[in-house]
């Protein structure tokens, strides 16, 4: 290769990448595999070794480049770098409608991170900072770079002299977890929470360390730009930093008025946990720049926006004990006791602290103040000891971890990878069994109402019931019989006693009637969950044939390799499973045949893009409906995209949508095409 054929090569690598990482990164919808990637960036990677001077400044290859730093550069801010004021209740809102009066305005999230300026000069990425204390910030360029959702090179032939966009980098929650999980059984820096994650991972001197973190940037504001045509509204602003290959949110919509707010915050508060990261709250923005521009700043905000907030996920109280708790599979489950605190509205009096790694991570004693943490309806975790507060706590005591399980006293084993502790006990294990018998009954699996927590306690106790299948053997006599003796206010004469024996018998009966896959799930083999049970059953269609399956047929399933494959015969290898089985069959549980069919849907090998709103059914109808016709529902656009079907306030899908020459239907053509009525 001579060095002309290098330069041209160098160049088509570097735009074929960049363009690669960005519909990998910004759009979730790569166009090609992760080993066609690999393939081209080590092609580039050895072209740049031997003719190092053609590398160009916005490679991908470069995006890790510089030595560790002993310390951050400052950087001024020429325009500064406001923070938000922030509302907190309605009327807060209406006074702050009252002020910008009648205008258009921008909703959008607000991120839970740190804000960041970044500044490309013609096209290229050359500078980022902190946000500081808005004036001054420091230089952390090397560790941007490494955000791989962060353009090196503006997308357009024709870029402005300078472009400086401000946004917020964060990490999100999946990233974090799986971060701090590695930092765990490495013993290495645990984080509290995805924002200390994302500032550690941003003010790292050894850009190498960032880079090895899940990071992500959102724009939402430009800065200096020169030599750009900038549209005069903020959310037109946004398209077009959107357009160059910037991200930026897809949850915003623009609007008027205190009900179009209130929807919007109402609506991402009640969508607040589907969110790939935190936020805490939503912004609005005056959406017209002249109308920005007239209204001004006070202090340190501007008075055409606010941050208004969700109540908090974090309160802090005092950790009274921690017990160990059995689950179905025999893991052991440290649960902390705390005093009771009231959290975004509901009392929490108890918060998993993981696994002993956990513990141990944490630091924590027993009279530790702690920080616990309650997001949506997931199970409250304690995120952090307050240490501040140990002066004060006059009797801590180490947590003491069990030598033994706690309901039967077997023999713990200690997985090293899985950082988890199992009870060996097995079916002997009463916490186990009965943690199998409440998966078992619970609402997504064979959903017998009434059987709670409580009443399959005392049944076990009692002895009525060891396995599941005896749930099926239970009758009414046996149960008054069961109850009076225990002393219990149930008996047969009075209508209460009666009540409870019979809507029980008869929720019973009911459940026999079931469907495979939720008696696939309900057999709780392990890592088969609510999706792989519906999997397993589209795939074998009957019980017998996944009960004969091979390993080797196993594994030909979407989504299951060795380890699943291994829990799955392991489990139907156990003759005691297999009767259990058998006698749940003979006792009368069945379920309708599998329909044969499948991908026969008139939609089927369609792949559709929803944006904007619609106002005939919400998103997740629309999706329900396309996926029931046999198409597929994609988040991003890319060439594969068969369809976007537009809501009103489309976002930046819509442009791109325009930009590949895919179709864009309507909600009318969309509701036509799934053949429902057209209404108003
Ligand atoms: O997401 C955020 N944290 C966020 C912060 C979003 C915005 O639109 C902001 C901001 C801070 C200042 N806008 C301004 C002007």
């Amino acid at each position: 290769m001579n060095t002309e054929e290098a330069r041209s090569r160098i160049g088509e690598l570097t735009r074929l990448l960049n363009r690669y990482s960005e519909e990998y990164h910004v759009h979730d919808s790569p166009s090609v595999p992760d080993s066609v990637y690999d393939r081209l960036y080590r092609e580039l990677e050895d072209l740049e070794k031997a003719w190092p001077d053609l590398a160009d400044p916005g490679s991908p290859t470069r995006r890790v480049g510089g030595a560790p730093l002993d310390h951050f550069a400052k950087v001024s801010h020429e325009i500064p770098m406001l923070s938000l004021e922030d509302i907190f209740n309605d009327g807060e809102l209406v006074q702050f409608l009252s002020r910008t009066g009648e205008a258009d305005l921008c909703c959008e999230v607000k991120l839970d991170g740190l804000a960041c300026s970044i500044l490309y000069e013609n096209g290229l990425l050359i500078r980022a900072a902190t946000r500081g204390d808005g004036r001054t910030g420091e230089d952390i360029t090397q560790n941007v770079r490494t955000i791989r959702n962060v353009p090196l090179r503006l997308d357009t032939d024709n870029p402005p002299r300078l472009l400086e966009v401000r946004g917020e980098v964060v990490m999100p929650r999946k990233g974090f977890e799986r971060i701090n999980e590695q930092a765990r059984q490495e013993g290495g820096k645990v984080f509290a929470n995805p924002r200390n994650a994302a500032a550690g991972s941003l003010r790292q001197k050894d850009p190498r360390v960032t880079a090895s973190r899940p990071l992500m940037f959102t724009c939402y504001a430009l800065g200096l730009a020169e030599g750009a045509d900038l549209p005069d509204t903020h959310s037109r602003r946004l398209a077009y930093v959107a357009s160059l290959g910037i991200p930026v949110s897809p949850e915003t919509r623009t609007g008027r008025g205190a009900a179009f707010c209130r929807e919007f915050y109402s609506g991402i508060l009640g969508r607040r946990q589907e969110l790939p990261y935190d936020i805490d709250g939503v912004v609005i923005k005056v959406d017209s720049i002249a109308r920005q521009e007239d209204l001004g700043f006070v202090a340190r905000s501007p008075r055409w926006a606010v941050a208004y907030k969700f109540p908090p996920q974090d309160e802090m109280t005092v950790l009274r004990d921690v017990e160990f708790q059995v689950g179905r599979t025999g893991v052991l489950t440290p649960v902390a006791r705390l005093e009771p605190v009231k959290v975004g509205g509901v009392t929490v009096s108890s918060a998993t602290l993981h696994n002993e790694a956990y513990i141990r991570s944490l630091g924590i004693m027993i009279g530790d103040t702690v920080i616990v943490h309650r997001a949506g309806d997931v199970i409250p975790r304690v995120e952090s000891v307050v240490m501040d507060m140990r002066e004060k706590a006059a009797d801590l005591r180490p947590v003491e971890f069990p030598g033994f399980c706690p309901s039967c006293g077997s023999v713990l084993e200690r997985s090293p990878d899985e950082a988890a502790t199992r009870c060996s006990g097995g079916l002997f294990c009463p916490a186990q069994c009965k943690e199998a018998l409440r998966h078992f009954v619970s609402r997504q699996a064979m959903n017998v109402e009434g059987l709670g927590e409580r009443i399959i306690g005392e049944l076990y106790d009692g002895g009525l019931i060891r396995h599941v299948s005896d749930i099926y053997r239970l009758n009414a006599g046996e149960l008054f019989r069961f109850y009076r003796s225990r002393n219990r206010m149930v008996n047969k004469d009075t209508p209460e006693g009666s009540l409870l024996v019979n809507n029980l018998e008869r929720s019973i009966d009911r459940s026999r009637k079931t469907t495979l896959p939720r008696f696939i799930y309900a057999l709780g083999i392990r890592e088969v969950g609510e999706a792989m049970a519906q999997t397993l059953a589209e795939h074998f269609k009957t019980l017998e044939a996944l009960m004969q399956a091979t390993t080797e047929e196993l594994k030909m399933v979407e989504d299951v390799g060795d380890v699943v494959a291994g829990h799955i015969r392991s489990f139907f290898q156990e003759e005691h499973n297999c009767r259990i089985i058998r006698e749940l069959r003979d006792l009368g549980v069945t379920w309708p045949e599998m329909p044969a069919h499948s991908g026969g849907g008139s939609l089927s090998g369609q792949t559709f893009v929803i944006t904007g709103t619609l106002a005939s059914m919400g998103r997740n109808e629309a999706k329900q409906c396309l996926q029931e016709l046999g198409a597929k529902v994609a988040g991003s656009v890319s060439a594969k995209t068969s369809a976007v079907i537009c809501g009103s306030d489309p976002g930046s899908k819509y442009a791109r949508a325009r930009e590949l020459g895919i179709r864009i239907l309507s909600e009318e053509e969309f509701l036509a095409m799934i053949g429902r009525e057209v209404t108003g």
